[in-house]
């Protein structure tokens, strides 16, 4: 075996070498071929009884700069078979023949990871994929029992009930339907209460969830995933119902009068679901309660400050900094696993230490369920401390505006946002400019009221400035992240009933 190396060096600081075969070349075209028998022979040119005659002397100035090239070959080596040879350098082959070895088998686990969960199911952020059909058959699986998770959806603006087994989403018959079922459902959605069930008749919710229709088998109760139960095909739903049902007491003022108006500033009661989150005693960002436990952010508001002791969340207030009441402990703070500091997936969840008591002036928001749609045109709220002005101070007072959503083909026009709105955001507010959300509102709804109930359609995200022509306020929008909602609130509360099974 040889090496060959190139070095560009002075004469000086070339070394005393045995290098039978060296080829000395400088830049000014001196050149001298050594003898393969020369031995001992410094490359500094100073040892002249080596050179044959015939061949000029090389005399290189000291400080010239010179390049080497220098095939490292002795007798030895010219005899040594190429396998004595890397015999010799084992060490070397073997620190190569890993490198290759460890190269290959990362590309070709990369690869695979990416190409084998094709069609299959990943666990979660591992890199373990599991067969499609084996997602909600109720075994666990995956490690974490992310196969197990988002089995249960509420749809539709009636909130259907719907199990998945392998992929495919059924609409529950209400023939066999029991509160206990309905229990069941509420806990694997991420709650821990249950209000009521219901039945719709199947042909008056949307078309697309009249499709599959299923009926659950419960002989008895006990602590079952209501996906684990045996779901029976329905050809013809007997009663012509579905099962619909209400897990929480949500979206409703109590307080509120709406003859009281009062320009922008809001009245108490008004916007019971928004709350200040505070980092070390300022107003950070706005956040809406969900459940007594959770309150939706935004993601870029906790990114990179998720030390819950930090945080401290205001509820049932109106004025800035807090007046009076006490702020809320965070116990946990949990930012969407797709969330990568920029626009995309900007939805974070806090949860709080203690449960909140709802009164009136503090209440939950709806999250809106799968499937539903938001016409644009329609008029919905958003509130907060937020500036009054682009770069401004946050606002004493919490303040609300009425904005029409936008839909995405014209918020998404080259004067607008463009290319920049994905499927996960929703723009509200005027062309025009003039009423908008600004910094500090972050994180805070954007509220519809449909029937009466309100919904959560938005998360203020981020816009181009506050209320410019043009740059509307753009939205978190909820209905793309419900699933992560759902197993983030399922997970951390079946994790506090475990602790509390455990404690006693
Ligand atoms: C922000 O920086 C922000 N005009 C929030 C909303 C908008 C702009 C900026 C929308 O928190």
């Amino acid at each position: 075996m040889f090496t060959i190396e190139v070095v560009s060096v002075t004469e000086e600081d070339l070394p005393t070498v045995e290098t039978p075969n060296t080829l000395i070349v400088s830049p000014l075209g001196s050149f001298a071929a050594e003898p393969t028998a020369a031995a001992a022979e410094p490359a500094n040119g100073q040892s002249e009884k080596a050179r044959p005659e015939d061949v000029p002397p090389t005399a290189p100035s000291p400080s010239m700069p010179i390049t080497k090239v220098q095939p490292f070959l002795n007798e030895d080596d010219l005899r040594k078979s190429v396998w004595e040879r890397a015999l010799d350098h084992r060490l070397e082959l073997l620190v190569s023949v890993t490198a290759v070895v460890v190269i290959t088998l990362s590309l070709g686990i990369g690869l695979g990871v990416g190409l084998s969960c094709a069609g299959k199911f990943r666990c979660g952020a591992s890199s373990k994929c599991i067969e499609a059909l084996l997602q909600c058959d109720g075994k666990e699986q995956c490690e974490n029992g992310e196969d197990e998770l988002s089995c249960v959806r509420l749809s539709g603006r009636s909130s259907v009930v719907q199990v998945q087994r392998a992929g495919l989403w059924m609409t529950v018959c209400f023939d066999d339907w029991t509160i206990w079922l309905g229990e069941s459902a509420c806990r694997q959605l991420g709650y821990n209460s249950y209000v009521a069930s219901s039945s719709s008749p199947v042909n008056s919710i949307e078309p697309e969830l009249q499709y599959i229709l299923v009926s659950l088998d419960s002989p008895h109760g006990g602590v079952v995933k209501l996906h684990n139960m045996t779901i029976i095909s329905k050809s013809q739903c007997t009663s012509g119902k579905v099962a619909t049902l209400k897990c929480i007491e949500c979206g409703f003022r109590p307080q509120y009068t709406s003859r009281i108006v009062g320009g922008n500033l809001s009245r108490p009661g008004q916007f019971p679901w928004q709350v200040s989150l505070q980092n070390k005693g300022e107003h950070m960002c706005g956040g809406s309660i969900i459940t007594p436990h959770w309150i939706l952010t935004a993601a870029h508001c906790v990114y990179g400050f998720s030390n819950p002791v930090e945080w401290g969340v205001y509820a049932g207030i109106t004025e800035l900094p807090g007046h009076g009441s006490a702020a809320l402990e965070v116990d946990k703070i949990v930012y969407h696993a797709r969330y990568k500091g920029k626009l995309d997936y900007d939805i974070a969840l806090l949860k709080l230490r203690t449960p909140l008591l709802f009164n009136g002036s503090v209440e939950p928001i709806c999250l809106p369920n799968h499937g539903e749609v938001y016409e644009d045109g329609t008029m919905c709220w958003i509130s907060g401390w937020g500036a009054t002005e682009n770069g401004g101070e946050s606002s004493v007072v919490l303040r609300s505006a009425v904005v029409p959503l936008i839909s995405t083909k014209e918020c998404t026009q080259p004067d607008v946002y463009p290319g920049l709105i994905s499927a996960g955001m929703i723009c509200a507010g005027y062309l025009q400019g003039g009423v908008d959300s600004c910094q500090g509102d972050s994180g805070g709804p954007l509220a519809c009221e449909d029937s009466s109930v309100w919904k959560l359609v938005g998360a203020t995200s981020w816009g181009i400035g506050c209320a410019d022509a043009n740059k509307p306020g753009v939205y978190t929008r909820i209905t793309q992240s419900l699933s992560w909602i759902r197993q983030e609130m399922e997970v951390r509360t079946r994790e506090e009933t475990l602790q509390a099974i455990t404690a006693n």
